[in-house]
This record gives C-alpha cells, sequence and structure tokens, in this order.
C-alpha cells in the first residue's frame, strides 16, 4: 500500500508539462523517503516481517498498519500512513471550501484499469450538454490520451500525470483546481489512477468517491479488493451491454459489494447501449442542483 511503501511518490506532470512539488508537498515526499531510509539501513523488525499463518495461506495484511513493508515494523508504517494522510487530509479539506464557495458537485471515479471511466465520462458529458456545465481532472501515469478523448467533447480537461504514482491525491488535485476553469454550479468529474487499491485512502475533496466495477473483471472484486467499495457511495457496474456474452452472476457482485459497504448504492450501466444512464444522470443532477442550492458546502460533506 503505498502510504507505506513509497510508490505513490512518481514525477508529476500537468497537461504534459513537469512540476517541480512546491514546498507544501515535501512532507508527504518526506515521510516515504523515511521509509525508503528505513529499507536502506536493513531495519528489519520482527512484528512486520512475521505475517500470520495458516496451512497454504500467509496475511501480511492484519497487523495495525494492515499492510507490510520489508524492514518497517508495524508501528512505523502506521505513523507514516497517519503522517502522508494527515497532510492529504488538509489539502482535501482545501479543495472541498474551494469546491463549496464555487457550488460545484464533484465526483471521483475509481475502479481497476479499463473498466471504462473514460468512455462513461464522455457519454456522461455528451448526454449532459446544455444541462449542467461539465469540466474534467484526468489521472493517469502517462499519457495525455484520457485529457484528449474529453476535450473532443468540448468540455475543458486537465491531465496529471503521476509518472510511478499509483493514485491523485488532494495536493495533485489542489493544483489542478487552480489551472482548470471551474464549473460554477456545474459538475468537476475526477477520473483517478487506474487502480482498485491505492485511491480508495486518499480523500480529494470531493462529494463521493464512485467506484466503477465492469462485468469482465469477475464478481468477487468487492470481497478482494474491499478497501474501494467501503469508501465509495456509488457502485457503477459496466458494460453490462456484454453480459450475454459472459457467466458473470450480477446478483452475486452487488451481494459481494454491500456486504463490504451495506450502504452502497448500484446503479448498472453501459456506455454502448446506454442503458442505466437516466438513473446515472437523474443523481448527478440531483447532486449538481443540493451543492448548487446549499452554497455552503453541504453536498461536498
Ligand atoms: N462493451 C462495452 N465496452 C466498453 C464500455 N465502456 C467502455 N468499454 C470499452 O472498454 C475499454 C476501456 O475503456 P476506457 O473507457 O478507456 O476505460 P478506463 O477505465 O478509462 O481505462 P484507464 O483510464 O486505462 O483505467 C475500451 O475498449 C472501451 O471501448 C461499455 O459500456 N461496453
Ligand atoms: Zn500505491
Ligand atoms: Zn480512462
Amino acid at each position: 500500500m503505498c502510504t507505506v511503501c513509497g510508490c505513490g511518490s512518481g514525477e508529476l506532470r500537468i497537461n504534459g508539462q513537469a512540476l517541480p512539488m512546491r514546498s507544501a508537498a515535501k512532507p508527504r515526499t518526506t515521510a516515504a523517503t523515511r521509509a525508503w531510509r528505513a529499507l536502506d539501513a536493513q531495519a528489519v523488525r520482527r512484528d512486520s516481517a512475521t505475517p500470520a499463518a495458516a496451512p497454504g495461506h500467509l496475511h501480511f495484511g492484519q497487523g495495525p498498519a494492515h499492510a507490510h513493508a520489508p524492514g518497517l515494523s508495524q508501528t512505523e508504517m502506521v505513523r507514516i500512513e497517519q503522517d502522508i494522510l494527515g497532510k492529504n487530509n488538509a489539502f482535501a479539506a482545501a479543495n472541498r471550501k474551494l469546491l463549496a464557495e464555487r457550488g460545484v458537485f464533484a465526483l471521483n471515479l475509481v475502479s481497476s484499469p479499463g473498466s471504462g471511466k473514460t468512455t462513461l465520462l464522455v457519454e456522461t458529458i455528451r448526454r449532459l450538454a446544455g444541462r449542467v456545465p461539465v469540466a474534467v481532472i484526468e489521472g493517469d501515469q502517462q499519457t495525455e490520451f484520457d485529457a484528449e478523448r474529453i476535450r473532443a467533447t468540448g468540455a475543458p480537461a486537465l491531465q496529471i500525470n503521476t509518472g510511478k504514482g499509483c493514485h491523485l491525491d488532494a495536493h495533485m488535485v489542489g493544483r489542478a483546481l487552480h489551472e482548470l476553469p471551474l464549473p460554477e454550479r456545474g459538475l468537476l468529474l475526477i477520473e483517478n489512477v487506474g487502480n482498485l487499491v491505492c485511491p480508495a485512502a486518499f480523500d480529494l475533496g470531493e462529494a463521493h468517491k464512485v467506484v466503477i466495477l465492469s462485468v469482465t473483471e469477475g464478481e468477487d472484486k468487492p470481497l478482494k479488493y474491499p478497501d474501494m467499495f467501503a469508501a465509495a457511495d456509488l457502485m457503477l457496474l459496466s458494460k453490462v451491454d456484454l453480459l450475454p456474452h459472459l457467466s458473470f452472476d450480477a446478483e452475486r457482485a452487488i451481494d459481494y459489494a454491500r456486504r463490504v459497504n451495506p450502504t452502497l448504492q448500484v446503479m448498472r450501466c453501459s456506455a454502448i447501449s446506454g442503458a442505466g444512464f437516466d438513473d446515472w444522470l437523474g443523481w448527478i443532477e440531483a447532486g449538481v442542483a443540493k451543492t448548487a442550492r446549499n452554497g455552503d458546502g453541504d453536498a461536498n460533506r
């Protein structure tokens, strides 16, 4: 998990321009660096090196840190994670305040690579045209492909490349919010890096995380990668047009997701057939209206 192993630190690019990290971002890098320094020092501690074991099964996620990093104790890992997430949460609170002031309803779309996020966003923007102003922040390790697909719809899009980073964080999004024309009383869609693990831990200042699970991924994903489904308020079961060709059991997938998160809302959709888009767009428009009405940021938590 990147909060303790340091995999989230990479070369940041916004719309192709390399960005030096501001001093405000340093503590996050420092924490990750400390983790690697500890590695260099070969400070191997037994309490994180010894997994819970049963015949045929090693479980490295049962200590207080729920993760493992070679050379770090569970106590060190918990401290580093609290340090990184504490700083991220401060940036997220600033983002949330700015979004509330501008009446922007913000969604953080999270999923495995290739679940259909960008295709969903393109179709969503196309259908909301003339009804709701939309802007998009795209997150990927490399390439500007997704931002270009969004710009082709006419909506403004800003691409963040994270380099080796495996998720967007609130500091990156804060930078983007100052570069992007924000859709006042409208919708901000943030497509996170395709990764069903790390983005779960990082609040970006959004109103909701929306997890997309495509029917080609298998029903078991909510139980295998529970953090993402626990963090989300809505799950979109995507590519349902493919169901006739698959043995995917939609009811079982939804049951697994609700075992992790009993209050999770679920919608089934297809960006190809248009199935489910009335519900999805209705949900978005209700959020946009509530955020614009409140003005005090209630809809952004
Ligand atoms: N059949 C079907 N294919 C879809 C649907 N949505 C997306 N796809 C296909 O799935 C593939 C991946 O779609 P993307 O929208 O690029 O997925 P993504 O989640 O944005 O991918 P990353 O940004 O790389 O994580 C493409 O080949 C799409 O054409 C859908 O509703 N039905
Ligand atoms: Zn990571
Ligand atoms: Zn994409």
